[in-house]
């Protein structure tokens, strides 16, 4: 495979980034995605993502001819799927972007062909993906049946890339190549190291399935400790930002950072398909997803004492009058993505249950969300001399010069943004 074109499924933030990495003069790139708006955009070399520098990557790819998008997958040497693995209503792995991708190439594929599987997944998805496969094209032999022998090369490779350093990452990070085989193997070691400088690290499927559940439920239960610890501490009357600064001294303790909740896509669902597997023996799992989601709702109340305590201190103050300031709505500092944010989730419930209309503040948007267009989206210097209470929920780098700045309201740190 000296030459070979890549068929790349699901053009989001994992897969167009791929696809425009590996877009070069001897490398063709067919990008796939099931919404005609972004493969018009992706056509017109803009991107619908924001991540650093990929908007040039991807204009350069597409100019050149390098990359192109389309609704339909065409034939290609290696089909590389990067769709979404979100859960159900009942926490369940939802499965069904994956077999619909699946389904899509299966026409396509032809002897000698690898496909690799990126998608987060739940052990032994990758074996769903061969029966999905086999099941529309008999007529090809698939590891799971004829092992090293197969027509088809079959791979898990987690993706594993940090949301805002995306393409240094993707070049950078080592890879877990969960082959099928020996051959399935080599095949994506070959094909990852066109453009990735770590190592590729071989392993099997379910294994590597397994790597990248374990990897972000590690994030999740360590981010559990930090959170039960802020509550405890409030409790106890304790600064929690000093005292994991003090602990984090021990040379073999290293405590993260509690907040408003954990957003984003990946580490508030992955450790879910490992509980959804083992429910009996994951209750270290279980309970820090729980112990995390129930953090908004801590803060919540922690608002809701504070505009009480002023009501109480100033009896001539209306609830209706109280100007509560957020500081920061997205999911995590210094980015301008606000799905699944537990700090834009704490700012529509305050907006919902008090009735008032809240000073926003997130530096790395231009227009509020449609159901906040009510409220105000200001800055830093206008919301702190003028807010009674500042709930600070995003650790941005626009608020770490708040430390030194005076101000009379009560304030929430929720993200440990004065402490630092
Ligand atoms: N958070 C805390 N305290 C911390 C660290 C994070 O509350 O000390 C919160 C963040 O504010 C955010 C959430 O956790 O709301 C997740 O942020 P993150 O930076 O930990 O992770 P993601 O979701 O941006 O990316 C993770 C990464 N996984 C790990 O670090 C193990 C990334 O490498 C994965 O590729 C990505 O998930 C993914 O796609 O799975």
């Amino acid at each position: 495979m000296s030459v070979p074109t890549l068929c790349v499924l699901g053009l989001g933030y994992i897969g167009l980034p791929t696809a425009a990495l590996f877009a070069s003069p001897q490398r063709t790139v067919i990008g796939v995605d099931i919404n005609p708006h972004v493969v018009d955009l992706i056509n017109l070399g803009q991107v619908h993502i924001i991540e650093p520098d990929l908007d040039r990557l991807v204009r350069s790819a597409v100019s050149h001819g390098y990359l192109r998008a389309t609704t339909r997958p065409e034939p290609a040497d290696a089909f590389l799927i990067a769709v979404p693995t979100p859960f159900l209503e009942n926490r369940e792995p939802d499965l069904s972007y994956i077999e619909a991708a699946c389904r899509a190439i299966a026409p396509v594929l032809k002897k000698h062909d690898l496909v690799i599987l990126e998608s987060t997944s739940p052990v032994g998805t990758t074996e769903l993906l061969v029966k999905w496969l086999a099941s529309v094209r008999p007529d090809l032999t698939f590891p799971t049946t004829h092992q090293q022998a197969s027509d088809i090369r079959i791979a898990h490779c987690p993706e594993r890339v940090l949301p805002g350093h995306v393409l240094r990452e993707l070049v950078s990070n080592d890879r877990i190549i969960g082959g099928m085989t020996d051959a399935c193997s080599a095949a994506a070691v070959r094909l990852y190291q066109q453009f990735v400088e770590g190592q590729c690290i071989v392993t099997d499927t379910r294994t590597a399935e397994m790597c990248k559940l374990t990897e972000n439920s590690f994030r999740d239960v360590n981010i559990a400790f930090a959170n039960e610890l802020s509550m405890i501490c409030a409790q106890l009357k304790i600064d929690t930002w000093e005292l994991i600064r003090l602990a984090n001294h021990h040379p073999r303790v290293n405590i993260l950072q509690p907040g408003p909740g954990v957003g984003g896509h990946c580490i508030a669902v992955d450790p879910w398909f490992i509980v959804s597997k083992t429910p009996d023996l994951a209750l270290l799992i279980r309970t820090a997803r729980l112990v995390n989601d129930s953090k908004p709702q801590w803060v919540i109340q922690q608002v809701k004492v504070a505009v009480a305590n002023l009501l109480f201190k100033h009896p001539g103050l209306r609830a209706h009058n109280v100007r509560i300031a957020c500081y920061g709505l997205a999911f995590k500092a210094d980015i301008d993505d606000l799905r699944e944010s537990p700090a834009l989730g704490i700012a529509r419930q305050l907006a919902n249950e008090l009735g008032i209309t809240l000073l926003l503040v997130e530096p790395n948007i231009d227009a509020l969300p449609d159901d906040l267009t009510g409220h105000s989206l200001t800055d830093v210097a206008c919301a702190w001399d003028s807010a009674h209470i500042h709930v600070l929920l995003v650790g941005h780098r626009e608020f770490r010069s708040m430390s030194a700045r005076h101000s009379n309201g009560v304030v929430i740190d929720a993200a440990g943004v004065l402490a630092n």
